[in-house]
């Protein structure tokens, strides 16, 4: 499928309303919290679209959703392509200066929050002039905000969608860099098709009678992608969970009660449940035909084990928020786990040295991708976007080898940023955190593996002469960190040493301490 196969005036509301003609009472949505067909999921999105319109929200403006998984969160991303806004799905796990910066960056004018998260934009969300309305999903605290339920209760049931052309952006992301804010990611109504059916349906063969639930989630492009865009796209159901993917035994109950037959997971997620001792004698996972992961390499051990203890065998793929999708993959019967397997039709992939040559095969190189989902720039980040958009090539920081049988091998990234459960992780913001304390001079940290393969924050630090490394001093800097980052970013190790390396011109080279 080529975008020029769309209709030229496109919106993606369709990927949901196609579903009224042939399963309108069909449940399209599953969750704890209550289920929804696909008859109810276009009437609350018209309703939401009504009352964003109400507060004059208008085509090509920014509408922010800040919410564990839950219906009301699909139901206003829908509404807000629809009438022709983007939305910005927002990471529930940022601090508030992120947060300042994303609304300041992306013009945001609604927001739409869950009541579990208005204590982490309370001191923040009154520096933006832009932003006119917070819609609160559960209870309002403050009397200028309205609650979900209330704002769309009395809004008309049918809605005429904006007739947006393929190319009129439709979703913001913001993705984390080493140095810099996040990086404003923009992605088109034509993206949202493309990428169902060329990773939906012609990778995956997910088809309507699947049931897919991920462990991502839905701000996360790999989350939406797979559990939201590729099963309504081809009228399957999907299944949302709200609470964190780190609680697996939650995780593995919904499995239970809804019994999906995808699992969208990420490799900390398998690894967790692995460590859950008879958790396939305890919980069961027949309904599961299909596994998936993404965000970070999946370690060929962890890959095994779950093949021992559930029979089922884990398709690893890589893809990018730039890209919105998976480029490379292992598909079903060809897999080599540990690998990334092989690249997908619709995208071609090459791998280059510093020149931009092409290397040859085993040797490591510049991942490099081309397809038509792919941005076009990075928002307000001029330097940075023609660093990584070259023409229809897109450079995506990872450095790669590809074996003798044309699969994909994964070779760390050109910059220091690493992911911990598929979440980004910058070793600048927890070096921040830890030079705060006064005893450390300075510090450098760094991704490194643990017993199971993957990848956990490790920090160095170096003490001024006034201090020692003792026990107490450890259990401080912990606390520091327990206090101010998010659980991913907390090092899991700590060492001491005497001085960090660094090139001749000062600058710290933090993969020299991968060999300490
Ligand atoms: C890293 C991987 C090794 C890699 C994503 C699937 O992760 C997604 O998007 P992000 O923009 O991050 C992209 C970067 O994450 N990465 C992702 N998957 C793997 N590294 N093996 C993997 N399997 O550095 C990549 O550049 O957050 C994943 C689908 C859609 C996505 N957006």
């Amino acid at each position: 499928m080529k975008a020029a196969d769309l209709p030229q005036y496109y919106n993606i509301c369709q990927i949901l309303e196609h579903n009224l003609a042939a399963r309108a009472d069909k449940t399209a949505l599953y969750s704890a919290e209550g289920c929804m067909t696909f008859r109810q999921a276009v009437a609350q999105v018209n309703q939401v679209g009504h009352a964003l319109k109400k507060l004059d929200v208008r085509f090509g403006d920014c509408v922010g959703i800040l919410s564990p998984d839950r219906a009301e969160w699909v139901t206003a991303f829908f509404a807000i392509a629809k009438i022709g806004a983007t939305a910005l799905g927002m990471n529930t796990l940022l601090n508030g200066e992120e947060y300042n910066y994303i609304l300041r960056d992306s013009r945001l004018r609604v927001l739409i929050v869950h009541q579990s998260l208005l204590g982490t934009i309370a001191s923040i969300r009154d520096q933006h002039s832009t932003l006119e309305q917070v819609i609160v999903i559960g209870q309002a605290a403050r009397a200028e905000d309205r609650s979900f339920a209330d704002w769309i209760k009395n809004e008309p049931l049918t809605l005429q969608a904006e007739p947006t052309h393929r190319d009129d952006f439709c979703s913001l992301h913001y993705s984390s860099g080493t140095t810099g804010p996040p990086k404003g990611i923009l992605h088109a109504h034509k993206d949202y098709p493309l990428i169902a059916q060329l990773v939906g349906v012609d990778l995956f063969g997910i088809n309507e009678s699947d049931r897919t639930f991920s462990a991502a989630k839905l701000f996360f492009v790999y989350g939406i992608g797979a559990n939201l865009i590729f099963p309504w796209y081809v009228g399957a159901s999907c299944v949302l969970y709200a609470g964190s993917s780190r609680q697996v035994a939650g995780v593995l109950q919904t499995i239970e009660s809804f019994e999906p037959t995808i699992f969208v997971g990420v490799p900390t997620v398998y690894s967790a449940i692995l460590a859950l001792p008879e958790f396939h004698q305890r919980y069961d996972l027949s309904s599961l035909r299909m596994c998936l992961s993404a965000g970070e390499a999946l370690p060929a051990p962890v890959w095994q084990a779950w093949k021992d203890g559930t029979g089922l065998e884990i398709l690893d793929t890589i893809g990018c928020t730039e890209s919105y999708h998976t480029f490379l993959a292992n598909r079903p019967g060809t897999i080599r786990p540990g690998s990334s397997g092989k690249p997908l039709a619709g995208y071609e992939i090459r791998l280059v040295d510093d020149d931009g040559l092409d290397v040859s095969q085993g040797e490591t190189g510049h991942l490099m991708v081309k397809g038509e989902s792919v941005a076009l720039f990075y928002l307000h980040q001029y330097e940075k976007s023609r660093e990584t958009f070259r023409g229809e090539w897109l450079l995506t920081g990872d450095r790669y080898y590809v074996d003798e049988d044309g699969f994909y091998w994964h070779a760390g990234r050109g910059d220091d940023m690493f992911k911990v459960g598929g979440l980004w992780v910058s070793p600048i913001e927890i070096e921040h955190v830890l030079n705060t304390h006064e005893a450390v001079l300075e510090c450098a940290v760094i991704g490194q593996r643990d017993h199971a393969g993957l990848v956990k924050p490790k920090a160095f630090v170096c003490l001024d002469h006034e201090h020692r490394a003792t026990g107490e001093l450890l259990a401080e800097l912990l606390k520091l960190c327990v206090a101010k980052l998010a659980i991913h970013k907390r090092p899991r190790w700590v060492e001491f040493i005497d001085t960090l390396p660094r090139t001749a011109t000062g600058k710290m080279q933090r993969f020299k301490l991968h060999d300490y």
